[in-house]
């Protein structure tokens, strides 16, 4: 069949299409897709000409609107593009621009240095792959406009009438032959236009969707620009009042930092190069790690924090960090994979220099801040050494296995975890005792000196560093948190057994809130249990007969026993275990055939945490609430 001729194409349109002919044939190559990423990429095109303008000064707000029939407006109150007929083209410079491969911004003689639109392909692509895109340009008291088809210019740009305003205005309509979709997403529109909103501090961007039932308008400003950005990712509330700002401005470049640490310990650095997300880094963002990283150490040291031989990692010094590096440049080289890394390597010099110099003066000038800063990094430093410590302490069995079990360890002879048990016992006195009154077959026996670390205010690292917990982790043989494997376990049953006091109480919530919160499964699967000491001995006066009870109940209930007897008990309270001798102990205590042992359920140990939580958390208003609610069944916490 013969060619067809479209009869809307003139000669001079025949030219402009061979300009944009490629990219209506190959828009993937041009906006990256032309699926509902590419769709939106549209916007982006024509919204980056607006930034450009309100980057070279000349404008502060731009209306971005999703018209009621679904097409795109964009407005900005800048100079216009300019009207005048540019010689060598014959033709306005609105239709240069909006026709022409790359025409506008840094390559178009726009003056405009840092064009982020150029990272794109500029309006004239959008203009291709629309299926009616008007321009409007108000300047010097005129307005004027255009429409096209395709890309293709209807008519030659006309005066339409008179207005004080200034600014151009683009409304297009994208090409249902091209994309896949139409249909604009107002959130994913929002999120980039809030992000050009702090990226640019004073521009006001103002975002508006008429379509019918999705009415809703929303305006982006922030004065403080990427600080304001900083704070709002910085939902935690930072360490630092106020996110610290770092500017440097010359001729051909622009760096600006914000940063703010909070209590947390993961990092949320983004970095921008010509308002561009370079979500591979580049050499800004390098600048700006090794430099940190240098001060803390450099820093550190100084102020004795660190020893001499200690070294901060990058990753210790950006725990709890959040940032934003945004640069602007003439000429940036986008790489990577999908050009999200800036790769202009004076950059990294740049912004190492303007970051090195303010954040030196900064943590000079605020030691309080600077120490409690580093600190942190310190903290993390210890918390990233005791977990590999940690790892390696639970996963290299040979490791383990030559480790030598902790000296005060008295184990048991049979290795069959089935039948084993282990008494976990306060104090080296009650260890002693229960150590020789034990059945060494199965039953072994881990004194524990005092109160077990709190594990409530101090990290992992904390929490490894104290002997007492580092026994029990190595003695058990099954590791802690994600490393815990329960078929590793070395003993069947855990048995606390801690004096029937205040203080065994303690222990005993600190056992639980151990186990809780480093060892759940070993719990889980019913291996922890309590060791019920009796409280009291009753002798019967005159006799040797003795009873041994296990509560005030029971005491009450054998007293009235011998009173119905006419007999007189001799009360013994025990105070702790050091007061009974190996025989008591094993026949009340550790014999199977005799003992009470209590197993601990997940609520237990739960309610012990909260518990403890409540004693050792920094509320003590909550705290005295709670005792004085509780005193009297503190007794009964002893799960
Ligand atoms: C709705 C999107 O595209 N705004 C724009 C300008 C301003 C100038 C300009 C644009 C000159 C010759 C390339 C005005 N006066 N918003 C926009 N605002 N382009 S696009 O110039 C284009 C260059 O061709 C402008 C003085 N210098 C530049």
């Amino acid at each position: 069949m013969g060619e067809v001729k479209n009869s809307r194409y003139t000669q001079n349109d025949i030219q402009v299409l061979e300009g944009l002919e490629p990219v209506r044939k190959r828009p993937g190559m041009y906006i990256g897709s032309t699926d509902e990423r590419g769709l939106h990429h549209l916007v982006y095109e024509v919204v980056d000409n607006a930034i450009d303008e309100a980057m070279a000064g000349f404008c502060d707000t731009v209306d971005i609107e999703i018209t009621a029939d679904g097409a795109v407006s964009v407005q900005d109150n800048g100079r216009g593009i300019p009207t005048g007929i540019i010689e060598k083209e014959g033709k306005s410079a609105v239709e240069v621009v909006l026709t022409k491969l790359h025409a506008g911004g840094k390559f178009g003689g726009g003056g405009y240095k840092f064009s982020g639109g150029l990272h794109g392909v500029g309006v004239s692509c959008v203009n291709a792959l629309s299926e009616w895109l008007e321009v409007e340009v108000a300047q010097n008291g005129g307005l004027y406009k255009m429409t096209f088809n395709r890309g293709v210019a209807q008519r030659p740009l006309a005066k339409v009438g008179e207005t004080q305003r200034h600014g151009t205005k683009v409304v297009f309509y994208p090409d249902g032959e091209i994309f896949e979709t139409l249909d604009f997403q107002y959130d994913t529109l929002k999120h980039r236009l809030q992000e050009l909103a702090f990226l640019n501090k004073g521009l006001r961007i103002n975002l508006k969707d008429s379509r019918p039932l999705r009415e809703q308008s929303e305006s982006f400003f922030y004065e403080g620009g990427i600080v304001e950005y900083v704070q709002q990712l910085n939902n935690k509330g930072g360490l630092l009042e106020k996110p610290l700002y770092i500017q440097s401005i010359s001729d051909d470049y622009q760096v600006e930092i914000a940063m703010q640490y909070n209590n947390g310990y993961s990092e949320t650095i983004y970095s921008y190069a010509n308002n561009i997300n370079t979500h591979e880094g580049g050499t800004h963002l390098e600048g700006f790690k090794t430099t940190l990283t240098k001060l803390f150490n450099d820093y550190g040291t100084s102020l004795k924090l660190l020893k001499n031989e200690e070294k901060l990692s990058g990753e210790d010094c950006r725990e709890g960090l959040v940032a934003v590096v945004s640069v602007k440049l003439v000429d940036p080289q986008f790489e990577g994979q999908t050009k999200g890394k800036l790769g202009n390597s004076f950059m990294r010099t740049v912004v190492a220099k303007a970051f090195g110099e303010k954040f030196g003066e900064f943590l000079e000038e605020n030691p309080k801040d600077a120490r409690e800063i580093i600190s942190k990094a310190i903290n993390a430093k210890k918390a990233r050494d005791a977990a590999r410590n940690a790892r390696d302490l639970t996963r290299r069995k040979s490791v383990l296995e030559s480790t030598t079990l902790p000296g005060k360890l008295a184990d048991c002879s049979d290795k069959d975890p089935r039948k084993c048990e282990i008494y976990l016992v306060e104090g080296d006195s009650a260890g002693g005792t229960a150590k020789t009154g034990r059945d060494r077959r199965f039953q072994a026996i881990l004194p524990l000196r005092g109160k077990i670390l709190n594990v409530e205010k101090a990290r992992l690292h904390r929490v490894l560093e104290s002997e007492e917990i580092k026994n029990m982790i190595t003695t058990f043989g099954c590791g802690i948190n994600e490393e815990c494997d329960v078929s590793k376990l070395k003993y069947d049953r855990i048995i606390c057994m801690t004096d029937a006091d205040v203080d065994g109480s303690h222990i005993r919530i600190l056992l639980l809130t151990f186990f809780f919160r480093f060892m759940k499964p070993v719990i889980e699967q019913g291996h922890v249990y309590i060791a019920k000491p009796p409280l009291y001995k009753i002798t019967q006066k005159g006799s040797k007969i003795e009873k041994y009870c296990y509560s005030d109940q029971e005491r009450d209930d054998y007293l009235e026993y011998l009173k119905s007897i006419d007999k007189k008990g001799e009360i013994q309270r025990y105070k702790g275990l050091g007061e009974m001798d190996k025989e008591q102990l094993w026949e009340t205590t550790m014999d199977p055939e005799t003992r009470t042992l209590v197993k601990v359920t997940m609520e237990d140990a739960e309610r012990a945490d909260d518990v403890f939580s409540l004693l050792m958390g920094d509320e003590p208003e909550r705290r005295r609430v709670f005792i004085e609610e509780n005193a009297n069944l503190v007794e009964e916490l002893d799960v």
